[in-house]
């Protein structure tokens, strides 16, 4: 009892009225549940997430292009030697790869955690986390060592990835060099700041956006466990491009050649409007404008032969050397607002299932971390050869967009 009204304290204290009903109007055994969860949250953690979701006052930022390096520009002797300097990485097994498989997939309407949906292509179909496998088997291959994996998974979908893998045996991969770790969680909010609950009376949260990346590393020891195997750089990518070059020798060796700590890929934007992330300078430093935060003026600006002056899209591929992924961790990062449609618990105790959406969910962008950066490489990579993801159920960046692209390049 003590628990329950030590949560109703702490509802009255933070105005959630709505709540407060709830825990007020269900059994003991499911107060007490409900309880145990609201004394977790952190309500000034909550009331700094609503204070500013609308965003920080957009100082006056100066924006300006960023150059980048046309991977398919370079002429076979600067290959060779670029190639050269990032395989002794390689050779040296000095390598990881994370790849970030935290997010809802709601856009995709798979029910489990994207890696396992499996596409079209090939006998019999093939995952998503299959075919990553399958690339990372590749440089197995190529140098006769494995790069290590890191997968991060949310709360959600730890488990049901983690026995994915078991059950299909880490699809051939050496399960000593798969590590699997989870991101944290924020509270959905609803329009007024108050918490949701849902039908199985627990307070409705979410991933953390895949900014959440670098503290679930630092927290979960990964970045200790890299240090160990004497890992100099990281590839940090999305679970859903199937066409991720994820061991890229010319994106490591023009990293350590340009003496940066950091690298990523780009695509040429398809059209102005394609939803995607775009690189540019901000107040001087390396960064990447998210397609919900680019006024039109930015989209449709063009350079003095006409291309787009903003047309380096972000394709969730960055490398960073240790010393950078371990400094990121401890760089504060700002939380983008997103508004959501998100189902809960009525004061009347039913769910409620919302025609519009009702509810913000917080997120930190992993390239907001770009801020700590001095300089950085971009390469601009084919779209064709490295670039296909899965988010959309049909239409643009959807699985028979992805069929199409994978199985032109593997010529299945
Ligand atoms: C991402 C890029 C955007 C654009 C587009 C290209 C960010 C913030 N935005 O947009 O710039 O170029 O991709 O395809 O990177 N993820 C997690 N945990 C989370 C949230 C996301 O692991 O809490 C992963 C997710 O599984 C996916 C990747 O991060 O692999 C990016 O997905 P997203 O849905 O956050 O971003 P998106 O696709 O809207």
């Amino acid at each position: 009892m003590k628990r329950v009204e030590q949560a109703k304290k702490i509802l009255k204290e933070n105005n959630q009225s709505k709540i407060l009903k709830i825990l007020e109007n269900i059994d003991i055994e499911k107060q007490e549940e409900l309880a145990r969860d609201i004394l977790k949250v952190d309500f000034e953690q909550i009331h700094r997430l609503y204070e500013n979701r609308n965003g920080k006052n957009k100082r006056k930022d100066n924006i300006e292009p960023i150059k980048y390096i046309d991977k398919n520009k370079l002429n076979s002797k600067q290959r060779q030697e670029i190639e050269k300097i990032g395989e002794k990485i390689f050779r040296q097994n000095q390598y990881a790869v994370v790849t970030m498989a935290g997010g809802q997939g709601t856009r995709l309407g798979w029910k489990g955690p994207k890696g396992t949906f499996k596409l079209d292509v090939g006998e019999n179909g093939k995952y998503i986390f299959e075919i990553l496998a399958n690339t990372l088997k590749k440089t197995t291959a190529k140098y006769g060592k494995e790069v290590y994996w890191y997968i991060m998974t949310s709360v959600e979908n730890n488990d049901e990835t983690i026995n994915f893998f078991e059950k299909n045996e880490y699809f051939g991969y050496n399960k000593e060099k798969v590590k699997f770790f989870t991101q944290n969680v924020l509270p959905i909010l609803d329009f007024e700041g108050n918490l949701l609950i849902d039908s199985s009376y627990k307070v409705k949260e979410a991933s953390d956006g895949n900014g959440g990346v670098f503290i679930a590393l630092k927290n979960s020891k990964m970045i200790e466990d890299m240090k160990s195997h004497n890992i100099k750089w990281v590839y940090v990518c999305g679970v859903d491009n199937i066409m991720a070059n994820m061991t890229d020798e010319i994106l490591l060796g023009l990293a350590i050649k340009n003496n940066v700590p950091s690298a990523s890929k780009s695509v040429k934007k398809a059209y102005p409007e394609e939803k995607v992330g775009i690189f540019c300078k901000k107040n001087g430093k390396p960064a990447i404008i998210e397609y919900i935060d680019m006024d039109k003026k930015m989209i449709y600006a063009e350079d003095e032969d006409g291309e787009l002056l903003y047309g380096e899209s972000n394709i969730v591929g960055h490398l960073f050397n240790i010393e950078t992924l371990e400094k990121m961790a401890d760089y504060k990062f700002d939380y983008h607002c997103a508004i959501k449609k998100n189902s809960y618990l009525g004061e009347n105790i039913k769910e409620v299932l919302p025609e519009e959406p009702n509810s913000l969910k917080f997120e930190a962008f992993i390239f907001d971390g770009f801020e700590y950066l001095d300089d950085m490489v971009i390469l601009r990579v084919k779209r064709e050869e490295e670039f296909a993801p899965i988010k959309n159920a049909t239409g643009v960046d959807s699985p028979e967009t992805a069929k199409e692209i994978y199985e032109k390049y593997y010529e299945v």
